[in-house]
Formats: C-alpha cells, sequence, structure tokens
C-alpha cells in the first residue's frame, strides 16, 4: 500500500509515534512518505519504501501569518498524483485532519478519491483543540475521516465527551518494539552519571505545564534526603528555567542534570533506575512505555491513559496528580534495595511487551482495509 504520513516532525509524542509506524510499515512492505515540514527527529533509516517531502511555506511580508495548511493540502495532492499514494494517515487533528481533507476534496475534482485516517494523540484533544477557536473545524475534520483512531481508551472518553463525534473512533495505543530496547549497550556508562552507590531517576518531556515538572523536582527531592540518588532532567521547554532555579533553592542542584532535548533516549534510559511522569494530562505516555521496554520502572500520575501503560504495584506505582508525597514514598519503596529494583525492572520490562510493535502495526493495517470500504 502506498501511504502518506503527516506528522509533527518534532521530539514530541505524535510524531514519534507516526515516524516509527512508518518505519513498520515500511518494514512489511508498504512504501511510505512523511509529508511535513522537516525530517523527523527519528527517521534516520535510508530505505527504498520511504519517501520524505518537505512541505516549505515561503515568507511573504503580506501574510501575517504564514499559511501552513495550504501549503500542506497542496504538497498532498502533488505528491499523491506523482506517487500514486492510496491512502493518507495523519496524526494529530490540528491541521492535520483538516489540510487532509482539503487534499481530498482538491483531488476528488480530478476523479482521484483517496481516504484518510486520523489518528488523535491528546493534546490535539484535551489541551487546543477544544479551545472555540479550532473546535468547529476539529470536529469537523474528525468527522469527515473514513477512519479516527485515539492512542487509548482514555483518550477516546475525552473526545466524546468534549466533541460531537459522529464517527467511530477506534483505539490504538502507542507501541514499541520491545527488542529493539533489549539492552544494545553492553557499557551502559553509568559512572559517567553518577556515583556507583547512587540511584539514577530520570524525567523526558517537552518541560510544559501539563507534565508538572516541578514535582519532578519535588519528588527527587525528598527521595534524595533519604538515599544517594541522581536526577537526570530530558527535554527543552517553558518550565526549565523555573527548575533549575528550584534545585537551586532547594540546594540540589549538584545532584540534577540537565541534558537537553537528547537523540539518545536509549542510553539514558539504559542506566536509569526509575522514571517519573507525574503529569496533569496524559492521553498514553510514550515516555513512560519507553521506559519501560528498556527495563525501567515508572512512578507516574494516575490521570488519562497512563492507567492503560503503568500497571499498579507491577511496573511501577500510579497516584493521583500533585500527589508528591506518595510519589516519593512508591519511589522509595522500588529502589529501597536492589532484590526489589531488580523485580520491578523485569516486571515492567514484562508489561511493556503488550504494546511491542508486532502487535499495534497490524490493527492499523486492518483499519486501512476498513477505510477503504468506506469511499
Ligand atoms: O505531551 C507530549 O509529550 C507531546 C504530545 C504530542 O502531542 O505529541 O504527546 C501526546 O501524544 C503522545 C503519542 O500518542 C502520547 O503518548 C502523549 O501522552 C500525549 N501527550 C499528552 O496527552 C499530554
Amino acid at each position: 500500500m502506498k501511504i502518506a504520513i503527516v506528522c509533527y516532525p518534532t521530539f514530541g509524542g505524535s510524531g514519534v509515534v507516526a515516524t516509527e509506524l512508518g518505519i513498520a510499515l515500511a518494514e512489511r512492505g508498504h512504501e511510505i512518505h512523511f509529508i511535513t515540514y522537516n525530517q523527523p527527529v527519528r527517521l534516520e533509516l535510508v530505505s527504498h519504501n520511504i519517501h520524505y517531502h518537505e512541505v516549505t511555506v515561503p515568507d511573504y511580508p503580506l501574510f501575517h501569518y504564514q499559511p501552513y495548511e495550504l501549503a500542506l493540502s497542496s504538497k498532498l495532492v502533488n505528491m499523491v498524483k506523482l506517487y500514486g499514494i492510496e491512502l493518507l494517515h495523519v496524526h494529530y487533528a490540528i491541521p492535520h485532519a483538516y489540510a487532509g481533507y482539503m487534499a481530498k476534496k482538491m483531488l476528488e475534482e480530478e476523479n482521484i478519491y483517496i481516504p484518510m485516517v486520523t489518528t488523535l494523540h491528546g493534546t490535539d484533544i484535551t489541551l487546543v483543540g477544544n479551545h472555540p477557536f479550532y473546535k468547529p473545524a476539529v470536529t469537523f475534520s474528525i468527522n469527515k475521516s473514513e477512519v479516527v483512531t485515539s492512542v487509548s481508551e482514555s483518550l477516546k472518553e475525552d473526545t466524546l465527551r468534549l466533541f460531537d463525534i459522529t464517527n467511530e473512533i477506534d483505539v490504538v495505543p502507542n507501541f514499541i518494539d520491545v527488542a529493539k530496547h533489549d539492552n544494545p549497550y553492553t557499557e551502559c556508562q553509568r559512572d559517567l552519571m553518577a556515583d556507583k552507590d547512587e540511584r539514577i531517576i530520570t524525567h523526558i518531556s517537552n518541560l510544559r505545564p501539563v507534565k508538572r515538572v516541578m514535582d519532578v523536582i519535588e519528588i527527587f527531592d525528598r527521595i534524595q534526603k533519604k538515599i544517594p540518588a541522581k536526577l537526570i532532567m530530558v527535554g527543552e521547554g517553558p518550565e526549565k528555567e523555573a527548575c533549575e532555579a528550584l534545585c537551586a533553592k532547594k540546594g540540589i542542584q549538584e545532584k540534577v542534570l540537565f541534558l537537553g532535548n537528547s537523540s539518545e533516549i536509549n542510553k539514558i534510559l539504559c542506566f536509569t533506575d526509575l522514571f517519573l511522569l507525574p503529569s496533569e494530562k496524559e492521553s498514553f505516555g510514550l515516555a513512560a512505555l519507553e521506559a519501560m521496554a528498556c527495563g525501567v520502572p515508572v512512578i507516574s500520575s494516575n490521570t488519562g491513559g497512563l492507567a492503560e501503560v503503568n500497571v499498579q504495584g507491577v511496573s511501577g506505582y500510579l497516584s493521583d496528580v500533585g500527589n508528591v508525597d506518595e510519589m516519593a514514598t512508591n519511589a522509595l519503596q522500588i529502589l529501597k534495595d536492589d532484590k526489589t529494583l531488580a523485580q520491578f525492572k523485569k516486571q515492567a520490562k514484562e508489561a511493556s511487551r503488550k504494546f511491542d510493535t508486532k502487535n499495534v502495526v497490524p490493527l492499523y493495517e486492518t483499519l486501512y482495509e476498513k477505510a477503504f470500504q468506506k469511499i
């Protein structure tokens, strides 16, 4: 099948899922065309089945806002015609589903009929899409997609609650190639990060308010008062400076390393003992799944789809949003001795297997067939 994948090419979860999906589909023999404004960050692989088409929006002084959706829908039309693309899979409703729908309509004028699959990732629904500025356009494009998927049951419920949806929504969870995460590093270089007796705790995100990174610092502060530990903060975002200030205020800046964005996530997770994700909202929590696949237990909030990923008392523990005391107590319960930690590490890895690429990607293939039947 020839499939166009439209996504955000950044470090965000939706872009990562879209990229990994394209790579997995290409490995299964499909011809994949990524159409976006930059090469996706995780798209390193060169394969005859993977193409990348850049959407460019030339600056024009008349426009206060450069019309990306227009450029994207025109690019989609041109690429569908040039490569004989048969299906559009757009990740993130805004503005991709809207641009995809416009492309479909333009193609219909030329008697070319292709289905569109829209995958909802979370922030496009719960944080941004729900705003009155966008809501009518988001509702419209969801309802006009041949197939709509959401990354968790929880996000499906949110979508049905917040929007007037007439379409069916199929849940297809985030996924991970578990075998690829079987630790490929023989030497983790743990010594570069921490002393031998220190536990290593990691948080990875875009450091936006929704991630509650101040809670990460609060939890770590409580942990480091009881046991030797280091905190590794990975990512860039608006809360970073406030986080650094909080570490300085608490006098723990020597124990917290801010690494910025990284393309070596697996390496970092390789020497990590515990992952923290105390988010305010999280439709799925791909970062938690990545940690689990690397054998890292997770302390998370119980918001959104996190309870569908992190298994209470097995892969880690979940607490109410903001309950940093309980999160710290649970973290210490996991980290207290090597035997308990090893047990949780094993269980986290096991729990991640449910979301293995080979179990999840075929679900998308089935839905592509369903989309074809609808045109
Ligand atoms: O919050 C992020 O890390 C980025 C965000 C995005 O829009 O790309 O991630 C969302 O999509 C991911 C992939 O489906 C999910 O795993 C994340 O839980 C979701 N983020 C939120 O719901 C806040």
